[in-house]
């Protein structure tokens, strides 16, 4: 760590929110103090967890309509490491990237590991992309890909993914992520059941393919690219694959991948119960795959999936889940976004672990509706951001990541060295 930012510009910067810092966590320790709540293990809850960058969002996205590409924006995979390497000096929670693939093919995957690894930084799950043409390819996925009607496109789809895997075991990763965007645009296009079947006799391909100690998560949305029908359109869907596949293959819940009003809390505590839940893409969304900041619309939900994951009984397999940043930051600078994207998402853990969880099974169990609603609202209203500004003091993070990555004027300086290519990348997908 602190090779991207040095600790002595983090120090510096840190120098003028002491005062105040102190002073915001003497009164939260003395809250909690007054409950049954232990702060060095909920310090050293969050201390434990980790959270993966996108390689993808650290570019400029932007919508079907356009792009408007930021100052700065990084090229390549090795600028997005570099980029990723500020956000985790700065906040020290991220300390994996997890790349796409063809987006971020090198010639040299070893070379890669050991960029990433002299940032600090270690590689999370790999995803690969059969929902786009390269140039010149020659098998199109216009018609789908890992479920398109033509074996030959098929087996290339699936080619494609034991190919991820491959590139994914030199940079040291420990699972696929597969996303396809395939479906139907109109009624009687696709046969439901065939398109289904296609894909599990691609994905048992793929599954064959998998190191042992791998996992393979598949991620269901119900719309977009296709908007009359997707293959894997839901959890259940996504759960029915998962369990015929074997014991590595996972449900990965994306937050903007339901429809609105889900309970997607509900969703979470479902595919816990039934062992299959691998990871979380998290965003926020006010209508669909709308890929925003995280809480930036719906903190509560936030903390409601939170509350789920950190049930007493959840604990021991917490860290086992993937827990990955999905987000498109059209207008902001993904640095920036980026780090109050986990900002949000720790101070939902954070809060998650006020929770009394034995005096909420009491009250429960007591059919006492209102304290049962009071405990969570009572956690979800503390304000934990000094707990957060604290544990990051004590790691020599940021106290105000913003406010210190606004002081290095970051992106102006890197802008002078990456030019502006106008090359295009990935929007709201
Ligand atoms: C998609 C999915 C998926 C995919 C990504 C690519 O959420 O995770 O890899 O966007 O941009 O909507
Ligand atoms: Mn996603
Ligand atoms: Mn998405």
């Amino acid at each position: 760590m602190f090779e991207a930012v040095t600790k002595n510009r983090i120090e510096e910067n840190n120098k003028s929110f002491l005062d105040e810092q102190a002073r915001d966590y003497d009164y939260f320790q003395e809250k909690l103090l007054r409950t049954n709540n232990d702060i060095n293990l909920i310090k050293k809850k969050i201390n434990n967890f980790n959270l993966a960058l996108p390689s993808w969002g650290l570019g400029t996205g932007g919508t079907r309509f356009g792009r408007f590409p930021g100052i700065g924006d990084p090229n390549n995979i090795f600028q997005k490491i570099e980029d990723s390497a500020v956000i985790n000096d700065l906040m020290g929670a991220t300390n994996s990237v997890s790349p796409h693939f063809p987006w971020d093919n090198v010639d040299d995957y070893k070379e890669l590991k050991d960029y990433a690894n002299k940032f600090d930084l270690k590689f999370d799950l790999v995803n690969s992309n059969t929902f786009q043409d390269q140039t010149n390819q020659e098998h199109s996925y216009k018609f789908g890909s890992l479920t398109n009607n033509s074996k030959k496109i098929r087996d290339k789809a699936t080619e494609f993914n034991i190919e991820c895997i491959r590139k994914g075991k030199l940079i040291g990763s420990k699972g696929l992520t597969v996303w396809i965007g395939d479906g139907g645009n109109y009624p009687g296009q696709q046969n439901f059941s065939k398109s289904l079947n296609n894909y599990m006799v691609s994905m048992k391909d793929i599954y064959s393919n998998l190191p042992d100690d791998w996992k393979i998560l598949l991620e269901y949305k119900p719309y977009e690219p296709a908007f009359y029908s997707t293959v894997v359109n839901d959890w259940g869907t996504s759960y029915i694959c998962a369990k015929e596949l074997g014991q590595k293959a996972m449900c990965l819940i994306d937050l903007g991948h339901h429809l609105p009003n889900t309970n997607i809390e509900m969703i979470v505590s479902r595919l816990i119960d039934l062992k299959k839940l691998g990871g979380f893409h998290f965003n926020d969304s006010q209508y669909g795959d709308d890929d925003l900041d995280s809480g930036s619309i719906n903190p509560h939900q936030l903390f409601l999936i939170f509350n789920e994951l950190t049930e007493e009984k959840n604990m021991e397999n917490f860290n086992k889940i993937n827990y990955m940043i999905d987000q498109s930051h059209n207008l902001t600078d993904p640095i920036e976004s980026l780090i109050q994207s986990t900002n949000e998402i720790l101070v939902a853990y954070a809060k998650s672990l006020l929770v009394d969880k034995a005096k909420l099974e009491s009250l429960q169990n007591d059919n006492d509706i209102i304290g049962a609603s009071n405990l969570l609202k009572v956690a979800f209203n503390t304000d934990v951001y000094s707990l957060l500004k604290q544990i990051r003091l004590e790691n020599h993070n940021a106290i105000n990541p913003i406010f210190t990555y606004r002081k290095l004027n970051y992106k102006n300086e890197k802008a002078k060295e990456r030019k502006n290519l106008k090359t295009p990348s990935p929007g709201i997908i």
